[in-house]
């Protein structure tokens, strides 16, 4: 188990019904299998005190992100849907980061992309770290090979000591081997895989 201090924050990324739930537009098929490792890391951090953070994906009906937009993805986690609410088997508890509320596409919790002008955005992520003089953050959550990897290169680039749990990670998949590739990438940059 990771130890958890005063300096080290959780970032549980996306558990989310869309996501998480077999009934979900976007169901990760590994989910349910990490979702004992999202918890424990999440019952670690609290009793230590530890920030615990959750990020929401969060869009609006339309963004360029669906499929049927001129993006990629069926529709899923749209503000205020079924989908969009965090999964109620995960335990985390601890303030909540909205990525996309007013329509910005990308896929870290710690920036966002202006959809039309390109403009990288922060969350408020980044500041939340700050405040509490977090130097090392450890990620769980959804979906390896897009959010948990974006998530994990901007915060090596920010200069965060970053770990990321290897049993509390699931991927999409959409290319068979993409997680494998995104844990890679990860470890390229500095990634700590445990
Ligand atoms: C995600 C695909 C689309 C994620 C979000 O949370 O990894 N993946 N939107
Ligand atoms: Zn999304």
């Amino acid at each position: 188990m990771i130890t958890y201090g005063e300096t080290t924050a959780l970032i549980v990324v996306d558990v989310q019904n869309d996501f998480a739930h077999p009934d979900g537009s976007l169901f990760v098929s590994g989910a349910p299998r990490v979702m004992t490792s999202i918890n424990e890391q999440a019952d670690a951090a609290a009793a230590a005190g530890s920030l615990v953070v959750r990020t929401q994906d969060w869009h609006p009906e339309s963004t360029p992100h669906f499929a049927k937009d001129g993006g990629i993805w069926p529709v899923h986690c749209v503000a205020d849907s079924w989908g969009a609410e965090f999964h109620a088997d995960c335990t985390a508890t601890g303030p909540v980061v909205r990525k996309g509320t007013n329509g910005e596409d990308g896929y870290s919790g710690f920036t966002m992309r202006d959809p039309t002008s390109g403009d990288e955005i922060p969350t408020e992520l980044g500041g939340m770290l700050t405040a509490h003089g977090i130097d090392t953050v450890v990620v769980v959550g959804l979906a390896t090979d897009y959010c948990v990897l974006a998530t994990c290169l901007d915060a090596v680039r920010l200069g965060y000591e970053t770990i990321v749990v290897a049993d509390g990670i699931a991927a999409v998949d959409l290319e068979p081997g993409d997680g494998a590739r995104a844990i890679a990438t990860m470890v390229d940059a500095g990634v700590t895989v445990r």
